[in-house]
Formats: C-alpha cells, sequence, structure tokens
C-alpha cells in the first residue's frame, strides 16, 4: 500500500482531488475518475431524498422483497434508481450488481468497468433517523469493452477492485474511498454542494477497544465466537453496535475496533453480501492499515461463485482482527 502520491491539503474539493490523483490509475484514460464524479453525483442526489425522508411521504415499505428476503423500503429503491441512472448516463460502466437487483444490469457494453453496489445499506434504519451508507466496489471487466460480458468481468475476487467506498448518510454525510493509494474522506457541504477532503490519508488504529456485533444472535453463535466476545468483555472492551454497517465500520476505522457478523446457526454464512458489502469495505480497511477476514481467510481472496452470496465478516484493526481469527 502506497500513500496518496500527491498529497492534498484539507479541504480540497473532491473533483480537484480525483482530477489530481488521475495519473496513479493503471488506465489513466480518466474513465475511473468520471465513475468517481458519477457516484458522488448520485449520492448528493440520494442525501437530498435521505435528508427530506422525515418530511414527505416517501417512507414505509413498499410492500415487495429484495433478493435477501428483506421488506424494500422506498428509499432503497429510489437509492437504485439514482446510482443506476447515474452510471447509465456516465457510459463508463458496462455492467452493475446490486443488492436490489436478482442479476446484473446491462449498462454500457462499451464501458470498461464493473460496479457492484448496495444502494442504501441499513435500510432497518431509514424509519429511526438513524446513519445508513452506500457500499460500492469498482472492478475493471476482462473482456474486451463492445464483446458480451462474460462471468469472468462479473464474479471478480475484491483483491480485483480498482477502487472502492461508502457513502455514509449521517449527522454529516461523507465519502470515502480507495484507488489502492491510501484512503481519503470527503465531507459534504450542503449549502455549496461538494464533497470536501476533510480525512486525509485515513489510517485504521493498529489495536482498538470498541467491538461491534449483534448479541442478541448470542445463541446461535459458535463457541469460538462466544468465546471471544468473552474475551472482549474480559479485556473491558466497549460494546458498539448501531446496525448500520457502514456506520460501525466508519466509526471502528476512525477510532480503532473491529466489527463482525458471524456464521449463526440460521445463516452458517452470515448476513453480509460479499460482492457489495463485504469487499469495498475489506478493500478501505485493508488501505487503512486494518484487516478484513472470514474468520480464517482473508475476505479479498474469496473467489464469488454468485452475486448475493454471503460471508461471515471480521473487520477492523488489524490486531483485533487477527485476535479473533486465533478464537
Ligand atoms: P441490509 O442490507 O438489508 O440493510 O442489511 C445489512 C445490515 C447491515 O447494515 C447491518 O450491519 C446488519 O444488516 C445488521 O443486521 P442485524 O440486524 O442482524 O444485526
Ligand atoms: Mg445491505
Amino acid at each position: 500500500m502506497e500513500e496518496s502520491r500527491i498529497a492534498q491539503p484539507i479541504g480540497t474539493a473532491l473533483d480537484r482531488f480525483i482530477k489530481s490523483n488521475q495519473d496513479q490509475f493503471a488506465f489513466a484514460s480518466g474513465e475511473l475518475s468520471q465513475l468517481l464524479r458519477d457516484i458522488a453525483l448520485a449520492s448528493k442526489v440520494v442525501n437530498r431524498e435521505v435528508n427530506k425522508a422525515g418530511l414527505i411521504d416517501i417512507m414505509g415499505a413498499m410492500g415487495s422483497m429484495n433478493m435477501g428476503g428483506d421488506q424494500q423500503q422506498k428509499l432503497d429503491v429510489l437509492a437504485n434508481i439514482r446510482f443506476s441512472r447515474a452510471l447509465m448516463k456516465g457510459g463508463e460502466a458496462c455492467a452493475l450488481i446490486s443488492e436490489e437487483s436478482e442479476s446484473y444490469l446491462d449498462l454500457n457494453n462499451h464501458g470498461s468497468y464493473v460496479i457492484a453496489i448496495d444502494p442504501l445499506d441499513g435500510s432497518s434504519n431509514i424509519d429511526v433517523n438513524v446513519s445508513i451508507g452506500t457500499i460500492f466496489s469498482i472492478y475493471r471487466r476482462k473482456s474486451p469493452p463492445g464483446t458480451p460480458i462474460q462471468q469472468q468481468d462479473i464474479l471478480q475476487k475484491g483483491s480485483e477492485q480498482v477502487a472502492a467506498g461508502y457513502i455514509l448518510y449521517g449527522s454529516s454525510t461523507m465519502l470515502v474511498y480507495t484507488t489502492g493509494y491510501g484512503v481519503n474522506g470527503f465531507t459534504y457541504e450542503p449549502t455549496l454542494g461538494e464533497y470536501f477532503l476533510s480525512h486525509p490519508n485515513l489510517r485504521q488504529p493498529i489495536n482498538g477497544k470498541i467491538f461491534s456485533v449483534n448479541e442478541g444472535s448470542y445463541k446461535s453463535f459458535s463457541q469460538s465466537v462466544r468465546n471471544y466476545l468473552h474475551h472482549c468483555k474480559d479485556e473491558g472492551y466497549t460494546g458498539r453496535y448501531i446496525g448500520s454497517l457502514v456506520a460501525d465500520f466508519h466509526r471502528n476505522l476512525l477510532k480503532g475496533g473491529i466489527y463482525i457478523y458471524p456464521s449463526t446457526a440460521k445463516d452458517p454464512n452470515g448476513k453480509l453480501r460479499l460482492m457489495y458489502e463485504c469487499n469495498a469495505l475489506a478493500f478501505v480497511a485493508e488501505q487503512a492499515g486494518g484487516k478484513a477476514s472470514d474468520g480464517k481467510n482473508r475476505v479479498l481472496d474469496i473467489q464469488p461463485t454468485s452475486l448475493h452470496q454471503r460471508t461471515p465478516f471480521y473487520v477492523g484493526s488489524r490486531n483485533m482482527v487477527e485476535e479473533a481469527e486465533k478464537f
């Protein structure tokens, strides 16, 4: 991992930052830069909708289910539409994998990139005014642009991501991303409608004292996970769990900690999806000096075999994840 090659001062606008770092991409044609701009733009629209969710009648269940069998909220659907439209218009992406669609969506067949996205994660938190997020991964397609999309373009390992990140719709809205040269965080200034660099070259503390897990599922955890949780308590760690992956991840990234969604008796592969939830955060974590594991193996090395595949997920401060693995 290298640090950002071109250091930018706090307060640099996202567009300027992307432009001045463009030459660090392996294929510096400007397409990846444009993709990042498209995602940022769509996130501003989603941010506007998230912010007025309490004001107008766009909340509540639509009565439809998504692929995980969860109730689909109107804002999930809206966010999916906003991101897919922005990517479709941009023309750089050939395919879009989304939590909200069963199979991938064909975009511009001449595009060079494949995107995996969870347009609005933590949707059970929408109705209660708690932070939610968007998670995205960007891959370069393997087949030549203009030819039919192949399985090898879609089912790529996390280690093949060329960029990834998330947007956190919280007390401030933030965009955090990596292109493989460290992690940078940008805070949205709503009156100017622009993201500004606020967290340059983010590093995750190597040790932490926060553990984030849904302990309500304790009975369905394996004995080794239970033992690890006992260990966290014996050590006097702090328990913090929002139930919104992006928000839990972001806090632990800044403060040091571990987020765990292990296998359970009901879901042997846990709940979280490899391709559009775990891989992006694993890439960000590693780029910030942290670690992401399925309990045994590096998340980024898992070969996906299906779009909506799940994986147990342990992510956060390097020493904490290594310690959890030992259990
Ligand atoms: P979603 O994609 O349906 O929103 O589910 C993912 C969310 C994560 O944000 C969160 O960490 C997790 O589900 C919480 O699950 P649980 O309620 O089982 O703890
Ligand atoms: Mg999700």
